[in-house]
């Protein structure tokens, strides 16, 4: 009985709407597909570490997540978002990330993606907790 109720209800409804919904999704098919392209940023090893990879920006709800993954890394490495670009890098982060882990790291940073394009930010990784001064690997943010 139940459902007889509710198709009865979608059926009331859905002459009109239905229309709607299709017309609403074709736009928003096409920005989602947009949207949900991920940026991916070559990290380049520094300072003979050999930590190669790749940041991935992933546009997502509340932010811009980011995921690192380096080869030839081990240990606890402090990452940021620096001005960049990485050749002439600015000392203060802008946005911090997560830690690398053995290579890995995911933050959800609250700034949309597209505040972080065309910017010059890079993303850099730093040695260790001890020692950020050096740093490991680095990648521009196009
Ligand atoms: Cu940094």
């Amino acid at each position: 009985m139940h459902k007889g109720v509710m198709a009865g209800a979608a059926a009331a409804c859905c002459a009109l709407t239905g229309v709607a919904v299709l017309a609403a999704n074709q736009p928003m098919g096409s920005m989602h597909m947009m949207s949900m392209k991920p940026t991916v940023v070559v990290m380049h090893a520094q300072n003979g570490s050999g930590e190669n990879g790749t940041a991935t920006l992933t546009s997502v709800s509340g932010g811009t997540k980011v995921v690192i993954s380096l080869t030839n890394a081990k240990g606890t490495q402090p990452a940021h978002i620096h001005p960049g670009p990485c050749s002439k890098l600015a000392p203060a982060p802008k946005y911090a990330l997560s830690n690398v882990v053995n290579g890995s790291s995911t933050t959800i940073v609250k700034v949309p993606l597209s505040d972080l394009l065309g910017k010059h930010y890079a993303i850099n990784v730093h040695e260790s907790t001890t020692n950020l001064a050096k740093y490991v690997s680095c990648g521009n943010i196009p």
